[in-house]
């Protein structure tokens, strides 16, 4: 393999003295420290792609829901999926090098991975809005092609629809165009079809999305173009305006419960808004008493858990892995409380990030994961997919449009990775279906009051937490006086973990009152301390 393109083309993307760490999303930092990690992540990119015959390996410039002056990359492997963890030592390790251990670093790769580098390498690269995302995808793109890598440049999209391309590439179209339009056309089609099972005649009010100032708005719009005859989407924080993230998007919304700037809310009006790089979702309204209310990824996670159910019982479909709900130890009690006492429907607790849920959720035929904060999307197993077509065969009248339904909803799923648009379209189905407003969605449970606070330590890797992050197992005297504290409340539960993105510990606790919660939250963040 011929290295001294690389060589000769690193010398304009010098390493700074930065510590560089692969993290839950990837390398995420101020955006004017990146140059040499993209470069770098782009050589990586061939590599992978190497690895896996040539396979078509993603390559995302974005950093979500973080302020404007930050930025990030993460790569996505073959199937839509997060980068194999297994190589997330190596994107450290390379990120890491020196400019002059570059190259061998590269070849050590080359060597532990066994890979044949004759394969013709192929990248696909995407950027968010941020204004300097596209100088740092012409260094991911210098980076591919300096080791001789081929690159699809798809320009801005979100980061749920380069996954999607991804997947569409490998697994050659059948899963649909890996193009933009393909994107819009697949889910606005389903989202019409399903209208159609539905009932053409039922409407469902407007919604007002918070586009987050990003792509989101840009790409929401599109989509609004082709489902306008089934649902309007009025787009606010569309960028024109406003700064990204600022005061607006699904983080800020979930973080400050509070309604986001730029957006009129009246009472009752069904409001959502998506993050910096569209992959999460939440929803909110303004109650009869004029007050704001939450709906986040643990009611979305409901709701459609709730509804597939429904279908399934309808058709009479027994799956043998069955539905479950995965969520993580953020997830509010009374949800995990409502899906397995009331609606019979399993939970797995994973640890926080994507990755964890998404693989979790393939123990099930239907796999609902989301997070709190409003990233998810629904698995549906090969075993799941051929049950609910063979059942449309032997379907009687009443069953066959519960089966016609769900395997509408499948398509409608954006599979390969959380997606704000597609969830939307999730949610919008099912309260199209169902007839009802937030306030009515929101009857299902009353989420348990809680509060979630960061705490800044010395070293935040002492505090090693169990597999699902709701116990600590180090040290151990801390989780023995959370024990304490917890009991003293009815309902609470509280535990502490190392954020993956930020240097602090982050405390979750929560209670019957919000008087508790916030006594336990205080009490806990100074046990922390
Ligand atoms: C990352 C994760 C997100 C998680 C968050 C937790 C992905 C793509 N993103 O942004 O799902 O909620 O990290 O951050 O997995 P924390 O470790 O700082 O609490
Ligand atoms: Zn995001």
């Amino acid at each position: 393999m011929d290295f001294t393109v690389v060589t000769k083309n690193g010398l304009n993307h010098p390493k700074p003295d930065i510590k560089f760490t692969y993290g839950t999303a990837g390398f995420r930092m101020k955006a004017d420290l990146l140059d040499s990690v993209m470069f770098r992540m782009g050589l990586l990119a061939v590599l992978r792609s190497k690895c896996k015959e040539g396979k078509s390996i993603g390559v995302m410039v974005t950093a979500s829901h973080n302020p404007e002056p930050d930025n990030g990359v993460k790569l996505v492997d073959p199937y839509g999926e997060m980068l194999e963890q297994s190589w997330e030592k190596h994107a450290t390790k390379i990120a890491q090098s020196s400019d002059t251990d570059l190259v061998q670093c590269l070849q050590d790769v080359v060597s532990e991975e066994n890979i044949n580098t004759s394969v013709t390498a192929n990248v696909v690269v995407g950027m968010d809005t941020r204004l300097v995302s596209t100088a740092l995808l012409s260094s991911v793109r210098e980076g591919v092609e300096s080791l001789g890598g081929q690159c699809k440049d798809y320009g801005v999209v979100s980061t749920p629809q380069l996954h999607y391309f991804v997947t569409c590439i490998n697994t050659n179209g059948s899963y649909g165009e890996p193009t933009e339009e393909g994107y819009f056309k697949k889910f606005s089609n389903a989202f019409i079809k399903l209208h159609n099972l539905i009932g053409s005649n039922l409407t469902t009010r407007p919604s007002k999305l918070d586009g987050a100032n990003g792509v989101g708005a840009l790409k929401g719009r599109v989509l609004s173009k082709y489902i306008s005859e089934y649902l309007k989407i009025d787009v606010f924080n569309d960028g024109t305006n406003g700064i990204l993230n600022k005061g607006c998007g699904a983080d800020f919304v979930k973080t400050n419960q509070k309604a986001p700037a730029g957006i009129e809310m009246e009472v009752n009006d069904k409001c959502l808004a998506y993050d910096g790089d569209a992959d999460r979702v939440v929803y909110f309204y303004k109650n009869s008493e004029n007050k704001f209310k939450l709906l986040d990824g643990d009611k979305i996670a409901t709701l459609i858990a709730s509804f597939i159910k429904e279908k399934l019982d309808i058709a009479g479909i027994q799956l043998d892995k069955g539905l479950g709900v995965v969520q993580t130890a953020y997830a509010n009690g009374s949800s995990t409380n409502y899906l397995n006492d009331k609606m019979g429907v399993p939970v797995t607790i994973a640890k926080t990030g994507v990755k964890h849920l998404h693989h979790k959720a393939l123990s099930y035929d239907i796999g609902v994961y989301f997070e709190a904060n409003g990233h998810g999307t629904v698995i549906y197993s090969d075993n799941a997919k051929a049950r609910i077509a063979s059942a449309a065969k032997t379907a009687t009248n009443d069953q066959k449009r519960a089966v016609e339904i769900l395997s509408a909803f499948i398509d409608l799923t954006n599979e390969t990775v959380g997606d704000a648009m597609s969830d939307m379209l999730l949610v919008e189905t099912v309260l199209l279906e169902r007839q009802i407003t937030c306030e009515s969605w929101d009857r299902e449970y009353t989420d348990l009051p809680n509060k979630l606070s960061k705490v800044a330590v010395k070293d935040r890797r002492v505090i090693q937490p169990n597999e699902d992050e709701t116990r600590v197992l180090q040290p151990t005297e801390l989780q023995d006086k959370i024990d304490q504290v917890v009991k003293l409340f009815p309902k609470a539960r509280s535990f502490v973990r190392p954020s993956g993105t930020e240097d602090v510990v982050r405390v979750y606790a929560e209670a019957e009152t919000a008087e508790a919660t916030a006594k336990l939250s205080a009490f806990v963040s100074r046990c922390v301390y």
